[in-house]
């Protein structure tokens, strides 16, 4: 496995950061989970765009057009044996002094690992998953919008332990006001009478690209899709409820704080909404140039 740093390729044990970086002290930079799949990179280009505005509100200054990063991104891929793979593109302030002043920071570090990665197993995604929502709210948009993929995940973090020290695999969050945000890693869907209903971006959640992928299937499919303010009782209450997200898809949810979502099985929609997704990771992204059959 080969890891891009600086525009250099490392081995695993040797792709290495300094202790000064900001992203590890501060947990200053952003970042991007990207798939590809079938040696392709989905939807590499909304990947890129919402690292660049990722960067511009945290006033972080790639030193990259897009048009290269992209290039970095496809030969990072190129580099790695595989034909379905998870990158890790990771945009740090860059090594500085102790003190949170980004402007000590020389130059923002790029770093680019390809992997595997597995969030679910297969029985989860069969049976669908039972989450709860917990006490720890989404972070205040005011104080850090949840629209920046920023390397400050302990929000997040904190959630997922709390899911995870009641029994579950994944927490929904709710805002400030109660209403539902998002899970730890995943954006919401419910469907109600024929409807494809999720959080209103102004509920504070990332804006999330498998979300608007699904959005997009489900206008394609004929079902009305409804962005709003969501309570619990609204969840309580659904006829079905998925999670997406770039590492998951689609995750069928069977029960929410012990209530049972519809039949307790994954519903209808969702599963063709489900293997809608499927086909299109098939079928779209950027192609990864091999000289080998890989
Ligand atoms: N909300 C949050 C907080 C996320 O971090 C999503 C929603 C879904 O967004 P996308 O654009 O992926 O549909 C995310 C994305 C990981 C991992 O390593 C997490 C994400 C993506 C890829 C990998 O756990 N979260």
């Amino acid at each position: 496995m080969k890891v891009y740093i600086n525009g250099q390729f490392f081995s695993k044990e040797d792709a290495k950061v300094s202790v000064y970086d900001h992203g590890l002290l501060y947990g200053d930079g952003v970042f991007e989970g990207i798939r590809v799949y079938h040696n392709k990179v989905f939807k590499l280009k909304e990947h890129v765009d919402r690292l660049y505005e990722s960067a511009q509100t945290i006033m972080l200054k790639i030193p990259f057009s897009k048009e290269e990063m992209t290039a970095a991104v496809v030969e990072a891929v190129r580099q790695n044996p595989y034909e379905d793979a998870y990158i890790r593109l990771v945009v740090t302030r860059g090594v500085g002094s102790l003190g949170l002043d980004p402007n000590k920071c020389a130059k923002p570090q790029i770093i680019i690992i390809v992997d595997k990665i597995t969030l679910y197993s297969s029985e989860t995604y069969r049976r669908g998953m039972e989450i709860i929502t917990v006490a720890t709210r989404r972070n205040l948009q005011e104080a850090l919008n949840p629209r920046i993929k920023s390397l400050n995940y302990l929000n997040n973090i904190m959630a997922k332990m709390e899911a995870i020290h009641a029994g579950f695999e994944e927490a929904i969050m709710l805002n400030q006001n109660g209403f539902v945000a998002e899970c730890t890693g995943d954006n919401i869907f419910i469907v109600k009478e024929e409807s494809l209903v999720t959080p209103s971006l102004e509920n504070g959640f990332l804006d999330g690209i498998t979300r608007r992928t699904v959005m997009d299937l489900a206008v394609g499919k004929g079902l009305r899709v409804v962005e709003k303010t969501l309570s619990r009782h609204d969840l309580y209450v659904a006829d079905e409820c998925f999670l997406t997200g770039t590492a998951a898809g689609v995750v069928p949810v069977v029960k929410i704080d012990g209530r049972t979502i519809g039949s307790g099985e994954p519903g209808k929609h969702t599963l063709e909404l489900s293997r809608a997704y499927d086909q299109l990771t098939q079928k779209e992204g950027v192609p990864v140039p091999r000289t080998a059959k890989v």
